[in-house]
Formats: structure tokens, C-alpha cells, sequence
């Protein structure tokens, strides 16, 4: 692969907050890309490239710079190649010195091009990449925002918004039967949250705080169980589907203790919650249950959710994510100590597609699941959709219905799939 000429700017995300968009030019062919932005992001994370300002202008100047200078003059073999020559060419251990951010943009951006070049759908060039049969992932709808994704603080009554960052509904099934049936659903819980007497906010929501980072709810409830209860209403009405949580915990995590609504709980506390909400609710995952450092307290939740001899049978999948933070080395070391059973891949915690995918395998090799996931801040991009089909994840999480940055990931999806059925 010959690379002509680079160009990068900046673009806003959902939170109107700067990220980097990178264009790649070879001969007739052009391909874009551009990077999502965490808010609860993992101490272990690759370092994403902020000014001072909060604007990325030094990334981008990196990329236009001495990223394009260095590309330019040669030609790739592979993307792997490309992706390799881009980390060290930032020759640090977290992308600190040219940026996650801008080295992301061109890794992604390349991997289009040569899908272009190809002649391929981006989705089958992943597969062909990282050698995995691709397949539909199951949404992860996060149709209920809190933590550091809804805006408002708890009261001083403990009350208050949501204590874990996201309340997902799980659908299962080809997306063409999936994303309507998550569409009705988001759509009837707005209604439910709007019902006078259900909500614990004098029985509305108000305008100004109504929704999440994410594009879901962002109601407040008085009590922990409360939101799974409505949840636990709505799921039973349409079959393939189930509830989950991104606890976030290291969010929660404030001098050895996790503070949820105005109480505080230890580690072993806290899983008797999990236990209780998996018992109850039959949750078909938990992201995050404890904070990033961990480890331990991962490995025996995982252990007690997915033991033959407890009496909650069926089995729950306990995601790592700032604990592993699509790292293939801390995925290895959680694999040895069978800290979890499955593993949130988002690109932009390493910084190039090649050691997402390495993340990738290293999570199949441990016999576990992966869930593709965005960012917080998120773009109009859709690479993670084609990613999360083509590495044939277990599931997608894209958000919710309220933003079109969300929206266009689930319609790809849907356009991925008519795509393979009709080849
Ligand atoms: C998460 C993500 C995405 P953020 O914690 O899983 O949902 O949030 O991008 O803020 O880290
Ligand atoms: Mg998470």
C-alpha cells in the first residue's frame, strides 16, 4: 500500500467536545476515519492526545506532520506492517508522544483504504485480517444512562440518578428482527418513564437532564432495584431479550469502599448485589463489577455467576473493560487468573486495529466473549459495527435511540447484514 497524502482535522462529538478526523489519499481512492472519545476511561488506557484547551490540535498537527512525512515516503506490505511501523514510530508504551487519537485515525483510515483496494465490504476485510468467521452480533442497547454518563448528582438523601453508568437491553437474533424489536422497547420504556408515579422525580423527567451521554434515559430512582424491575417489565414481553449493567465500578471506587446511592459497600458486599440481580433479573452480563485494579475480586465473581453447583445455573458473563482495557497483555494476565468470561474490545484504549485485534484473539483464546463497544463521545462512524460483525462478536454496544452517532452504528449493522446475505 502506497499512501499519496494524509489530511486531518477536527470534527465534534456527541458532546460537543473536539476529536480528530483523518482522510487518506491513494491514487483515485480515499478513505476516512475518525476517533471516539471515553469519559470513564481506564487508568491503563493508551493516552488520547488533549491540548490544554481540550482541542486535539496537537494530534492533528502529529498527523499532518511527521505521521504523514513518515507514511508517505514508503510503501506497507500489510496493515500490520503500517500499524506496526505507526507505534514505533511513537516509540512510547501508551501512544503518549504522537497520540492514540491520531495514530487510531490512520490505523482505521488504512484499513478502509485497503478494503477499498480489495474491492471488499470493510466487514470481510476484517475478517480476513484477524481470520475469524464473521457473524451478528447481539445489540447491546443502553437504554438507561448513569454515573459519570448522566449529568445530575445524587441528592443528599441518596437519591438520585442511576448508580451504574448503563442499563442495557440485550436482543439477540439477526438485526433486521433485533433492531425494530429495540426500537419498541426504548421506545415503550420513554412511556413508562414518563407514567406519573414510576418515576421517582415528581413522576417526569426534567427537559434539561432527560437523557444520558449515551442517547438513553437518564431517569433517578430511589431505590437499586427499581430500574431493573421496569426493565424486568419490558423484557418480558418480547422473547431474545435480557438485561445487563456497565457498573463502571472503578467510578464507584472511593477509598476501599463502592458508594452507590448515598451508601457504601465492600467488594464482598457489592457482589452480593451482582449475585441478588442476577438471581432476580437473570442479567446476561455485568461490565466493570469492580474497579480496574481488581483483579480478585473479578475472578471470584466470575466463579460464583458461573459455577455448575450454584443455584443461579444460567450463565452470566462478567466483561472486563477498564480492567482490561483491549490490551492484549493485561487480557493474557486476566486469562491466567480466570478473572472474567468475556471482553469489552474498543480500539481507541490501544490505538491501532492491529492490536485490537490481537486483543481479540487472545480473548477467544481464553475460550471467552467479546463485546465491540463505542465511546461515550462518539462520532458518525461505523467502523466498530463492520469490526463487531466481521470478528463475529457476541455483542455490539452502539448506545441508545436518542443520537444519530448511535443510530448510524445499528443501521450499519443492518446494511452489513443485507450485505452478506445478498453476496
Ligand atoms: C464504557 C464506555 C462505553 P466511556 O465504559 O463501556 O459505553 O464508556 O466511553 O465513557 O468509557
Ligand atoms: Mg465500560
Amino acid at each position: 500500500m502506497h499512501i499519496d497524502r494524509i489530511e486531518a482535522k477536527s470534527i465534534l462529538d456527541t458532546r460537543g467536545r473536539p476529536t480528530i478526523e483523518t482522510t487518506l489519499f491513494s491514487g483515485t481512492l480515499e478513505a476516512t476515519a475518525s476517533v471516539p472519545s471515553g469519559k470513564s476511561t481506564g487508568k491503563h488506557e493508551a493516552l488520547e492526545l488533549r491540548d490544554a484547551d481540550d482541542s486535539v490540535a496537537q494530534a492533528i498537527k502529529n498527523v499532518n506532520g511527521e505521521i504523514a512525512t513518515a507514511i508517505t515516503e514508503r510503501d506497507f506490505n500489510s496493515l500490520d506492517e503500517l500499524d506496526n511501523f505507526l507505534i514505533s514510530l511513537d516509540g512510547t508504551p501508551n501512544k503518549s508522544r504522537l497520540g492514540a487519537n491520531a495514530i487510531l485515525s490512520v490505523s482505521i483510515a488504512a484499513m478502509r483504504l485497503s478494503a477499498l483496494q480489495e474491492n471488499m465490504p470493510l466487514w470481510q476485510a476484517i475478517a480476513k485480517r484477524a481470520g475469524t468467521t464473521p457473524s451478528t452480533p447481539r445489540l447491546f442497547v443502553n437504554v438507561m444512562n448513569g454515573g459519570a454518563h448522566a449529568g445530575f448528582p445524587s441528592n443528599k438523601f441518596g437519591t438520585g440518578k442511576l448508580p451504574f453508568q448503563e442499563y442495557l437491553l440485550v436482543v439477540e437474533g439477526k438485526t433486521s428482527e433485533t433492531f425494530p424489536i429495540a426500537q419498541e422497547l426504548f421506545a415503550k420504556l420513554g412511556e413508562l418513564l414518563w407514567k406519573p408515579g414510576v418515576h421517582n422525580n415528581c413522576g417526569r423527567l426534567a427537559s434539561t437532564t432527560s437523557m444520558g451521554d449515551e442517547g438513553g434515559y437518564a431517569p433517578t430512582f430511589d431505590t437499586l432495584e427499581k430500574p431493573f424491575e421496569l426493565l424486568a417489565e419490558l423484557v418480558k414481553e418480547f422473547p431474545n431479550t435480557s438485561i445487563a449493567i456497565d457498573a463502571a465500578a472503578s467510578e464507584l471506587f472511593h477509598d476501599g469502599v463502592y458508594q452507590l446511592l448515598g451508601k457504601s459497600y465492600s467488594p464482598d458486599e457489592l457482589a452480593a448485589i451482582y449475585r441478588e440481580l442476577v438471581e432476580r433479573f437473570s442479567l446476561h452480563s455485568i461490565e466493570d463489577p469492580f474497579a480496574e485494579n481488581a483483579g480478585t475480586d473479578f475472578a471470584k465473581l466470575t466463579a460464583t455467576l458461573n459455577s455448575p453447583s450454584t443455584p443461579l445455573g444460567a450463565t452470566t458473563l462478567v466483561v472486563g473493560d477498564d480492567l482490561t482495557v483491549t490490551n492484549p497483555a493485561r487480557i493474557i494476565e486476566a486469562a491466567k487468573n480466570k478473572e472474567i468470561n468475556a471482553v469489552l474490545i474498543k480500539p481507541n484504549q490501544i490505538g491501532t486495529v492491529k492490536e485490537a485485534l490481537e486483543a481479540v484473539r487472545e480473548t477467544y483464546n481464553a475460550g471467552w466473549e467479546v463485546v465491540a463497544s463505542h465511546r461515550s463521545g462518539e462520532t458518525s462512524d461505523t467502523f466498530i459495527a463492520d469490526f463487531a460483525y466481521g470478528i463475529g462478536a457476541h455483542g455490539l454496544k452502539a448506545g441508545g435511540f436518542a443520537q444519530p452517532e448511535r443510530l448510524v452504528k445499528y443501521e450499519r449493522l443492518l446494511a452489513i447484514e443485507h450485505e452478506a446475505e445478498t453476496r
